[in-house]
């Protein structure tokens, strides 16, 4: 049975986006041999795992066809896995889980925790992976509408463990789970600051807790110029790693980015940090 990716420190998931309209990396890696290189790229960088996905979640945007996100994924976790690449799979489709994992995929990475597919968590539970549960409100065409809490950090762990609930019940054990507070998912910009301020109180969902904050629009807010136009994506970079370096001394399980060597850099210092 597959358990748990533990390497010592924070692990690395390095984002391999085939996509045409991903907020920072839509396009870049449409076409099989550019995915299929980019993920090797991750892997060499020191990537611990690989997570492709095939449909964007960029606020605003619409569902790709089941069959176009097949032809998009299969393929480029086919190639990596068969070169020995843990690769986790970027879906909310069991359809879409259980060709990945059939290909090669060690963890499935599900942006809704079971929400969007009522088949999601029982087809998982036969599946010999791992299972990443985000904390979500609805699809990205109109997330942000739900963007509505009293206490953020209070209802995103609720609403997770009530995924987690879900899961355990649909056969899932639990040494096969991970959370994630999924920022900027039917959050705003405060919302994400705060999640990360309380990102402790995760402690008592007893998981491991995966961050994205990678490239993320509240970065691009944090550093946007004197007219308030926002810092593009692919320059978010340091600030995502600065963020890496607090998130492995805080001791998560996990992060999420678009880069690798300099993450990996900053969970060493974070880590440092932490054990001193
Ligand atoms: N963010 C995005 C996509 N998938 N998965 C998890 N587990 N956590 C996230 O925060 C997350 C995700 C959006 O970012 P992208 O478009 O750059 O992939």
């Amino acid at each position: 049975m597959t358990t748990l990716p533990q390497p010592g420190r924070t692990l690395v998931m390095g984002v391999l986006n085939v996509t045409p309209d991903s907020f920072s990396d839509g396009g870049d890696y449409l076409d099989l041999p550019a995915a299929v290189a980019h993920g090797f790229d991750l892997a060499a960088e020191g990537a611990d795992l690989v997570d492709v996905g095939g449909e964007s979640t960029r606020p605003g945007a619409g569902r790709v066809h089941l069959d176009a996100e097949l032809a998009r994924v299969v393929p480029v976790i086919e190639q990596l896995s068969r070169a020995g690449i843990p690769v986790s799979v970027d879906t909310t489709r069991h359809e879409v889980a259980r060709a990945a994992v059939a290909a090669g995929a060690v963890l499935v990475n599900d942006v809704s925790g079971g929400l969007a597919d009522p088949q999601m968590l029982a087809a998982v539970a036969e599946l010999d992976c791992a299972y990443l549960a985000m904390h979500w409100r609805g699809h990205s065409v109109d997330m942000q509408s739900r963007a509505v809490y009293r206490d953020v950090v209070a209802e995103v762990i609720d609403e997770l463990a009530e995924r987690v609930d879900a899961a355990v019940s649909a056969g899932l054990s639990r040494d096969r789970l991970v959370v994630d507070p999924g920022l900027g998912f039917a959050k705003t910009v405060a919302h994400n600051w705060e999640l990360l301020r309380g990102l402790d109180r995760f402690d008592a969902l007893g998981l491991p807790v995966l961050v994205g904050t990678s490239r993320k629009r509240f970065l691009g807010e944090l550093l946007a110029d004197e007219d308030g136009d926002l810092r593009p994506p692919k320059e978010r970079d340091d600030a995502t790693v600065a963020l890496t370096a607090l998130l492995a001394a805080s001791g998560v399980w996990g992060v999420r980015t678009h880069t690798v060597r300099p993450q990996l850099d900053a969970i060493k210092v974070g880590g440092m940090w932490r054990r001193g």
